[in-house]
């Protein structure tokens, strides 16, 4: 049935499906997790796919991985530990790596077999930073990592799949418990960014509103920022930020409301291994100025 095309087929976004046209398979398994396939695509450069969606393609992988690690690094004065979770291809985690701040990064992934696919197809792309000094791999549910880890982490990066399934790797970390786990590991002070799926998409639209509100007694800033991506649902995606403080802390409600909206602090360009591709100054602000449609399908978010 395989007709030179990959076509992303998904109950979570049923009546619609992206397709790419397929140059050469280079893998295709099955982990003790999930479906794994890596192609060559005609036009997208090399792709990952999970479980039959789409991870990344190194085309735009960029936007999506250059915003989930820097938007919430730069909103932070000084980012010491960081923990990605999920993340296996290791694209945040190039990013992050270019933070000289940044002292001790944590990579929690379920699937080694993703790592192991990552480092084999992705090695000089997406996959450069595993073996930096400053990074520790973790293979485990970041679920159960999570459960007891106590104010270690300056900022969390939930670099997660999408939950299209009660029985799917990444539904418990949307689960107010999961939240939680996160709020606790964190420092005070400390940001969490989760992967905030998409606006356009009625099943994603509710868990985004779903976990924003689980988010609201345990962080006492919230806000949900916009990214450009072609191969993911709809083209785009978004990321949920949280801050851990209380409203004491900031208490003018304007203060809250801009908090993750302009950078903090600015990238040392000299220090970081290659130009950025999509993020800026310009980008950052430019994620949260959301057209009416999406700001106000989040309600009073
Ligand atoms: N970097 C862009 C790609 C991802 S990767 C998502 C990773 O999360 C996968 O490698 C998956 O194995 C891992 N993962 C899923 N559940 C868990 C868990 N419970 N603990 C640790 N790691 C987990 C994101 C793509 C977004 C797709 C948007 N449609």
């Amino acid at each position: 049935d395989f007709d030179g095309w990959f076509t992303e087929v998904e109950a979570m976004w049923k009546g619609q499906r992206f397709s790419i046209e397929v140059e050469k398979v280079l893998l295709h398994k099955k982990s003790k997790y999930q479906e794994i396939l890596v192609f060559d695509s005609k036009t997208w450069g090399r792709v990952l796919v999970l479980d039959g969606v789409i991870q990344l393609t190194t085309k735009d992988e960029c936007s999506y991985q250059e915003m989930m690690a820097h938007v919430p690094l730069f909103c932070h004065q000084s980012p010491d530990r960081v923990l990605i979770v999920g993340g296996g291809d290791g694209g945040v985690l190039r990013e992050v790596v270019k933070h000289g701040k940044v002292s001790d990064v944590t990579l929690c992934e379920i699937d080694t077999e993703v790592i192991a696919a990552a480092k084999e197809f992705f090695g000089d792309t997406v996959a450069t930073a595993f073996d930096d000094e400053a990074v520790t791999i973790v293979v485990e549910d970041a679920a159960e990592f999570l459960k007891t880890r106590r104010n270690m982490f300056d900022v969390i990066i939930v670099d997660s799949s999408d939950p299209t399934d009660a029985d799917a790797p990444a539904t418990a970390l949307y689960k107010p418990a999961f939240l939680k786990s996160c709020s606790d590991a964190l420092r005070d002070g400390g940001i969490l960014c989760m992967q905030g799926e998409c606006l356009w998409l009625d099943s994603h639209r509710d868990l985004v509103k779903e976990t924003l509100a689980a988010m609201r007694p345990l962080f006492g800033i919230r806000d949900y920022g916009a990214i450009s991506i072609p191969t993911y649902p709809c083209g785009q995606i978004g990321m949920i930020l949280a801050g851990k403080y209380d409203e004491e802390d900031i208490p003018s409600l304007k203060d809250r409301e801009l908090f993750f909206r302009k950078p903090r602090r600015h990238l040392d360009l000299s220090l970081a291994s290659g130009p950025l591709r999509y993020y800026s100054d310009y980008v950052h602000e430019a994620a949260f100025v959301l057209p009416p449609i999406m700001r106000n399908s989040l309600g009073s978010e």
